[in-house]
């Protein structure tokens, strides 16, 4: 069932005459779809007649000139890299092996969160009770009606004179009892290029939809309007999901999480509604194994909020002796307990979608060595030699062209990447990636880490007591904001389970799912909330980071097998005097990095209780609640 319910009928008969047309056209038409390219497209009657409903019904209401089916394949990747060069949209970057540059609109660099709905039949469903008819931090929500008619207003004839492409795409390894289907349908040929590398796509997808039918419907668009090699629509961009029919809907922009659908609509916002279905857990977490001097290998799932460094950490290089770190995802995790009760996790994409400024030889070596080939760079700034350069990657050369495409003046203190540009380069490029990064059951979680960017007060690293008191440590996370959406400033903003901006419902039911996972017979990982971000009195960061937190990794894995000493604080465990290993660092305040100022903490208490109250209020499971008082009667 499609929900484009008010359009007028007779519009759609006459969009469906038209799309026949399309449709029906014969295999030569569809070689010539990519305009002069040389693609053998898979015909349409390969679809399953619910992706083909799904194409025709799009393609009626859409309006384009020629539909694409993704076959996946090298030559069809080829094709899309002709025709974008054509129009403008890709630059290629002789420096390197297949790399391009994508500039977009400037209006158009990040995820619009306040653009961003969630539909069901009641408002409950998305937004906790306390926040009933008003705007909520936590989720916006939108009601059938409005949903259709924001699609009416859009999507009708929006793709005239382009091609649809369908991308048949699996979020997880094809076949993985884990992984789920989506189909997105857009016009934008950087989204399907762009969905390539992050996802799997094409035939081998068709073919295993053909043993299960069911699939998550993705429809695109990135509009009218823009600027020259970057269409998009700012003004009138909306993400629209109405989990309850498997279905999203995305108009106005080409940018990362907005148009990529399978990333944070899929794999988080619709993930985390079919997880508490399900039973499992759909979370923004990176997902790195650890093997330890003594060749123990255990996997550590991390939830940090966007351009906090969870690529950094998923791709480390220790600084202490003897241990290994590799990759399995730096950004989203799904995750189910087995009949065995261990805590399995998949990364369910196939790419790295990674903030560009800040990354360098230093700070991510292996990112470094991951992305000069075959990658997509969008608003990096361009060198003289066809090469790129970011904030934070080494001394800036001469003649560099900035994101928007002009001569950069470094006098003028204007950045010459987007903070928030990007390379989307494949997983399996990363020389460390982990040999079981795609194995089908998944990999053994044993530590949960939560984070966020916290200048003042929170210690470097804090277990918690037990599994409820690490649920509240995620729903009381408070992070600095970045550049990763429209939020502004240096706020401290509240981001629990760093999945703020991606609950696809009510978030005291997600804490209710959440405390629902410990069951006998489980082996639930150790929780920790860590904090690489602690500042001294002027700015300078208490703790060196990077390869360094290795150290951290250290205490955090031996606390799961009891092998390193504690000390209980109001907060949690901290190391004890000593069980850091903090040897050949040089001077480290660690009385700071680990205090715990009485006054800040009674601050943060009442900050999270007024957070609580009116963000959730009842649907607050009271567990919630037994721990924030427990905080504030430690902290006095
Ligand atoms: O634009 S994305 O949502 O893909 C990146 C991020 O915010 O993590
Ligand atoms: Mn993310």
């Amino acid at each position: 069932m499609m929900h484009f319910k008010t359009i007028p009928e007779d519009y759609v008969r006459k969009a469906s005459q038209c799309a026949q047309v399309a449709l029906g056209c014969s295999r030569a038409a569809h070689q010539t779809a990519l305009r002069g390219a040389t693609v053998v497209n898979p015909q349409l009657a390969a679809l399953t007649p619910k992706v083909r409903a799904f194409v025709e019904r799009s393609a009626a209401l859409c309006q384009p000139e020629h539909v694409h089916v993704c076959d996946g394949s090298d030559a069809e990747a080829g094709a899309l890299l002709q025709l974008m060069q054509h129009q403008g949209a890709l630059k290629r970057l002789p420096k390197y092996d297949n790399c391009w540059l994508a500039r977009t609109d400037p209006a158009d660099v990040a995820r619009v969160e306040s653009r961003t709905f969630i539909c069901s039949e009641q408002e409950r469903d998305v937004v906790p009770v306390a926040r009933a008819g008003q705007k909520s931090a936590l989720g916006n929500y939108i009601a059938p009606p409005d949903y259709d008619r924001e699609v009416a207003e859009r999507f009708p004839g929006c793709m005239r004179g382009r091609t649809m492409y369908v991308i048949p795409f699996s979020m997880g390894p094809v076949g993985s009892p884990l992984s789920k289907i989506g189909v997105e349908i857009t016009d934008s040929p950087y989204v399907v290029y762009s969905m390539r590398v992050m996802t799997r796509i094409g035939s081998k997808v068709l073919e295993a939809l053909r043993k299960d039918e069911s699939f998550v419907r993705c429809l695109h668009s990135v509009g009218t309007g823009g600027v020259q090699g970057w269409p998009c629509d700012p003004q009138r961009t909306i993400i629209l999901h109405r989990p309850a029919d498997n279905e999203i809907v995305s108009y106005g922009s080409g940018y990362g999480g907005n148009s990529l659908l399978g990333k944070k609509c899929f794999a988080l916002r619709l993930g985390s509604v079919l997880a508490r279905r399900e039973g499992w857990l759909a979370e923004h977490m990176l997902i790195v194994g650890v093997t330890d001097p003594k060749g123990r290998k255990r996997y550590i799932a991390a939830a940090f909020p966007s351009a906090c460094g969870k690529t950094n950490l998923a791709m480390m290089t220790p600084t202490l002796p003897g241990y290994k770190v590799e990759c399995v995802g730096d950004d989203i995790a799904w995750m189910k307990f087995d009949e065995n009760g261990v805590l399995r996790a998949i990364n369910p994409e196939n790419g790295f979608f990674g903030v560009a400024p800040g990354t360098s030889e230093a700070t991510n070596p292996m990112a470094m060595a991951t992305v000069f080939k075959n990658t997509v760079f969008t608003n990096v700034a361009e060198t003289s030699d066809g090469g790129v350069w970011w904030e934070g990657m080494g001394k800036a050369p001469e003649g560099i062209t900035d994101w928007k495409g002009q001569p950069w003046d470094p006098s003028k203190k204007t950045p010459a990447a987007h903070p928030n540009s990007r390379f989307c380069s494949p997983a399996e490029q990363c020389p460390i990636i982990d040999e079981n990064w795609e194995s089908a059951e998944g990999v053994p979680i044993s530590a949960i880490l939560l984070g966020g960017r916290r200048p003042s007060g929170v210690p470097l690293v804090v277990e918690a007591r037990d599994w409820q008191h690490g649920v509240f440590m995620g729903a009381a996370m408070r992070s600095e904001a970045t550049a990763a959406a429209e939020h502004s400033g240096k706020v401290i903003m509240h981001d629990p389970f760093a999945m703020r901006p991606f609950f696809g419902y009510n978030f005291g039911e997600y804490l209710k799912h959440w405390l629902s996972m410990q069951k006998p017979g489980r082996q639930l990982p150790k929780i920790f909330h860590v904090n690489w971000f602690r500042k001294d009195e002027q700015g300078k960061f208490l703790w060196p980071g990077f390869g360094e937190n290795s150290r951290v990794l250290d205490w955090v894995l031996k606390r799961c097998e009891n092998e390193s000493a504690y000390t209980e604080t109001p907060l949690g465990y901290v190391p004890s005097e000593g069980a850091l290993n903090t040897e050949g660092l040089g001077d480290i305040d660690m009385k700071q990095l680990f205090s715990i100022p009485k006054d800040f903490w009674l601050q943060e208490a009442d900050a999270i209780e007024k957070y609580f109250k009116q963000e959730v209020g009842e649907d607050l499971p009271k567990e919630m609640w037994e721990e924030l008082n427990k905080l504030r009667k430690n902290v006095h």
